[in-house]
């Protein structure tokens, strides 16, 4: 078959054909969701960038309309980066976007809709007085990636932040406008960060302190947190803080309890980048959209025509703990789950592993959770080991532990020449447990061209007073998404099998600890195919 065909994804946002990468301006109106996202109409690698649109009533099946923005006029020749949408307060959609000028400069510029009555939205016009703002006082090579506004009933006020950077101290530069047109930069930047270099595509947002609503943007007072996420240009991954919004001051501190640089808390601890969050105001939650690139060759995105997708939007709120978010895929993707398998009360002791069968694995939603009857037996922890990446990395899925690894093993050809491992292990601190999750696909192909890094993340939970803990992993042909302790740690790989494919990918739990763990129940469906553009 052709490789096209073998690594395209089913449920996943992508178009038919061609490069896409970070998705632009997500928002609801009128009934309708709206994505668009960066694109190359003409080939499979970044270049030519216009906003590609797509529209869905359910966020799973999309049906694509014309770009929406596009080079036109002389403050964006030169290509159409990314932005957000913003909802004023008459309910029109306004969209701040990132103009490559003839010079080469990165400027901001605003598009409103043609025609409010459409829905979908298709025509966007770009008024005259673009830009509405220039590189006065910035550093035109990098300033781009405007977030969603949110205004500020003090000062009647709006407030956007734009990413960028201070020779390498990463900036999070903030405007003010009275009228959504005139924009003055604020004296100093709503946050900055030493040695972060470039930020690109930042978002900053209210989040309640209770429960799993989100909160339209613009909402501030007592009983919220703020989050600042930024994406760094250099290690191309994604860090966010969780703070408080001075609003008086307009600054934003980070809380002290997780790092204000790379090496705090992500959202995806594996490829995800250049991501963006919505509030949705039908069913009152935040909304968080992520890119996924290839990890296989260049050549093979040439060969295949098509390169990149969109996670699965997930919804995100603020952990009971106040330290960190919570993600989960939005609810509508289970209205693909078909045939249904699973296991339960299943004791998997040292070395053994146990067929999922009876769907097609390569296109699935698994969900398990794994009772530890004992800790007593856990590998102590090293306090030298702070990257969870690079501890993932050293143990692997093979290497036995006292409690654990154990997990799934995803898109596995029948004799395990190909396997992907996802996975977690507990270790004994001082005066806790730590829970290291993985992704570990270092066999994942027998191909040798495929970029195929370990990824992994801590999950912050009390395993000794749960004595359990859950994993959902969605595979999806060339993808695998993992949610950990209900979604407190995430990660995407992509996954480039060259027998695990299609009716021939098989998927396994397995335990490789010394301990013995339970299954207390493992479900997994089969994902239908939505409407994909
Ligand atoms: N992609 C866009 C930029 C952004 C980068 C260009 C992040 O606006 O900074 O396609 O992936």
């Amino acid at each position: 078959p052709l490789i096209s065909n073998l690594y395209r994804t089913a449920y996943h946002f992508q178009p038919p054909r061609h490069w896409i990468n970070d998705p632009n301006g997500p928002m609801y109106y009128k009934g309708i969701y709206h994505l668009f996202y960066q694109y190359n109409p003409y080939g499979s690698v970044w270049g030519n960038i216009v906003w590609a649109h797509s529209v869905s009533t359910d966020l799973i099946n999309w049906t694509p309309v014309e770009p929406g923005i596009y080079p036109s006029k002389p403050f964006d020749v030169n290509g159409c980066w990314s932005g957000s949408a913003t909802i004023l307060p008459d309910g029109t959609p306004a969209i701040l976007y990132t103009g490559i000028d003839a010079q080469n400069h990165q400027i901001q510029n605003i598009a409103y809709p043609k025609n409010l009555s459409d829905p979908y939205l298709v025509e966007w016009v770009k008024p005259d007085y673009n830009p509405v703002i220039n590189t006065n006082g910035v550093n035109a090579s990098a300033f781009r990636d405007p977030t969603t506004a949110w205004y500020n009933p003090k000062d009647r006020q709006w407030r956007v932040v734009v990413g960028s950077r201070r020779g390498d101290r990463g900036m999070a530069y903030l405007y003010k406008s009275k009228d959504f047109k005139r924009w003055v930069k604020t004296p100093h930047p709503l946050h900055s960060s030493a040695t972060t270099g470039m930020w690109e595509c930042p978002d900053f947002f209210p989040v309640s302190l209770q429960g799993q609503n989100g909160l339209d943007t613009s909402v501030n007072g007592p009983g919220l947190k703020h989050v600042l996420k930024v994406s760094l240009d250099v290690t191309r991954y994604e860090y966010y803080t969780v703070g408080k919004y001075l609003t008086e001051l307009d600054k934003y501190v980070p809380d002290n309890t997780s790092a204000d640089d790379h090496t705090g808390l992500r959202y995806d601890y594996g490829n995800f980048y250049a991501s963006k969050t919505f509030y949705d105001p039908a069913k009152h939650r935040r909304i968080l959209w992520g890119w996924s690139n290839e990890s296989d060759s260049v050549a093979d995105d040439v060969a295949k025509g098509w390169a990149g997708i969109q996670t699965i939007p997930r919804s995100l709120w603020l952990d009971t703990s106040g330290r960190q978010l919570v993600q989960w895929p939005v609810k509508e993707l289970e209205t693909l789950r078909g045939k249904q398998v699973g296991l339960k009360n299943t004791v998997l002791k040292s070395g053994d592993m146990v067929e999922v069968k009876g769907i097609l694995t390569s296109q699935a939603d698994v969900e398990v959770t794994f009772d530890l009857p004992s800790l007593e037996d856990a590998e102590p922890f090293d306090p030298l080991w702070t990257d969870p990446q690079i501890l993932c990395s050293k143990k692997g899925a093979n290497m036995k532990s006292g409690i654990g690894p154990f997990g799934l093993f995803v898109l596995s050809s029948e004799k395990m020449e190909e396997r992907t491992a996802v996975f977690f292990q507990v270790f004994r601190a001082v005066d806790k447990h730590v829970v290291l999750m993985c992704h570990d696909p270092s066999r994942s192909t027998l191909r040798n061209e495929v970029y195929i890094p370990y990824y992994g993340g801590f999950v912050d939970v009390d395993i000794k007073k749960e004595g359990k803990i859950s994993l959902r992993t969605l595979i999806d042909h060339s993808v695998v998404e993992s949610f950990g302790g209900g979604g407190k740690t995430c990660m995407t790989s992509r996954i480039y099998p060259s027998m695990a494919v299609g009716e021939k990918a098989h998927l396994f739990v397995f335990n490789n600890g010394l301990e013995d763990v339970k299954v207390t129940e493992l479900n997994a469906w089969e994902m239908g195919r939505p409407k994909m553009n």
